[in-house]
């Protein structure tokens, strides 16, 4: 169908103001959120609700037009940037904000897709829940866009990832068709856990809509302490002891490079006289005051130096030396970026090893989830041409090391020709059947997640 037309039909559906065509208007949604990824959109189109998205999706499907869902545009792997030839539709959902009733009895609420994450946290908090998933880029990362791509976080090692975190969806399939999965019931065996399936699926199954959230109760004392440590390796050592606590929800780490490019950047102030070679921030909340319990576990335990913050704001100023690491080292260049797992016995010799990996090619940052063995790999100033030897080498390694190449991130378009790395052969079949039996045509995130040379 030629472009003019299908324009046409979707400003019919969701209206004039919400079809934009314009090449400055869709620049934001054609650009990712480092620079590293842009594309070029046949159109972006702003659906108000289910209805509309259903709508949207049987006009594409009837016209064989690929269609790329998109939340917050906050994601790392390329998986919400259309491809260069102007083929796709941009679904954005960022207009399905609508929260619904709490229901205190089954712990849930149901939310749109579009709703961002910290306002979500902004209505729940008074009311006394919470989310259980939280992250650095709450407030424009939305909840469809963190169920597509299954985010993980900063407070996995209590609450798990957002798949464990989400009861129930309601998506829209490439037809046009309505999945309704809403029920989220919390004992349902009747056959594939759809749901489960969806969540990470990274908008190649379906466009999710709504959808049911579990909620876990807002814990009012919290205590937060940064430790610096000799190394990453005693981290690990003291991590392990605070995983007793079970008031224990965030075990963050970063090093003294990455360190330094925050306060460059940011103006902070150091948060010790010296420099020290790892930190390490944690954070234990409950319905008593928990820095008693935390205290007793480092009385023992082998740190250099402690900062510790009681007080919001100052729990705040702690936090933001390991969240402002992206946007740091995004002030610097724009970098290379492996999210990845490695199993906590052979993450210090991973890290250790970059670089000799790197050989010379970039300056690695790594920082991240502790607790998960998940580093997120920042490497600035790695050529164009040595990027993909550059990417290589690092998967490789982590492949070797039994870990994952993708701990939180998804694999978009960044990491769909290394996934045989960390998925076999018969995995990877079978995702493709999946796909071909809910995506038939491939018109949903054509470029995402599975490699197109297999
Ligand atoms: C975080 O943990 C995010 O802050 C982003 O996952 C990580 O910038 C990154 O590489
Ligand atoms: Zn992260």
């Amino acid at each position: 169908m030629d472009r003019e037309r299908l324009v046409q039909q979707l400003t019919a559906v969701v209206g004039d103001a919400h079809v934009l065509t314009d090449p400055a208007v869709r620049a934001s949604y054609e650009t990712d959120f480092t620079g590293r990824y842009t594309g070029r959109a046949r159109c972006v189109v702003r659906p108000a609700d289910t209805a509309e998205v259903a709508a949207v999706l049987r006009l594409c499907h009837g016209s064989g037009v690929p269609v790329l869902p998109q939340g917050g545009n906050t994601g790392l792997v390329g998986g919400s940037v259309p491809g260069p030839d102007g083929g796709e539709v941009v679904l954005s959902l960022r207009r399905l904000t609508g929260i619904g009733p709490l229901d205190p009895d089954a712990r849930r609420i149901t939310v749109g897709a579009g709703l961002p994450l910290a306002a979500l946290q902004r209505h729940l908090r008074p009311l006394g829940w919470e989310f259980g998933v939280d992250l650095a880029a709450r407030d424009s990362a939305t909840l469809g866009g963190m169920i597509a791509t299954n985010a993980g976080g900063e407070r996995v090692v209590k609450y798990g990832t957002t798949r464990a975190n989400v009861a129930g969806v309601e998506a829209v399939l490439a037809d046009g068709g309505v999945l309704d999965r809403l029920a989220g019931l919390p004992k349902d065996n009747t056959g594939y856990d759809l749901t489960g399936l969806l969540v990470g699926s990274e908008g190649t199954l379906a466009v999710v809509t709504r959808a049911r959230l579990r909620l876990v109760p807002h814990l009012p004392h919290r205590v937060t302490a940064l430790l610096a440590l000799d190394s990453l390796a005693s981290a690990i050592a003291v991590l392990g002891r605070l995983r007793l606590l079970e008031s224990l929800e965030l075990a963050e780490f970063f090093t003294a490079d990455g360190l330094a490019l925050v306060l460059e950047r940011s103006g902070l102030p150091a948060p010790f006289r010296s420099a020290h070679p790892v930190h390490l921030l944690v954070e234990c909340a409950g319905r008593r005051d928990p820095s008693g319990e935390l205290a007793e576990l480092l009385e023992e335990a082998d740190v250099r130096e402690v900062a510790v913050a009681l007080q919001d704001a100052d729990r705040r100023r702690l936090a933001a030396y390991r969240e402002r690491h992206t946007e740091s080292i995004n002030a610097a260049g724009i970098p290379l970026k492996l999210d990845v797992t490695v199993p906590l016995a052979a993450l210090p010799g991973f890290v250790a090893d970059l670089p000799a990996l790197l050989a010379g090619r970039g300056s690695p940052y790594v920082f991240g989830h502790l607790a998960e063995g998940n580093v997120h790999v920042n490497l600035l100033g790695v050529a164009p041409a040595d990027e993909e030897a550059v990417t290589e080498a690092v998967l490789d390694r982590v492949a070797a090391a039994g870990g994952s190449i993708s701990a939180e991130h998804g694999i978009g378009r960044a990491k769909a020709p290394y996934l045989h790395l960390t998925r076999s052969a018969a995995d990877i079949a079978v995702m493709r059947s999946i796909k071909a039996a809910l995506d038939p045509t491939g018109l949903l995130s054509p470029h995402t997640l599975l490699p197109t040379d297999a």
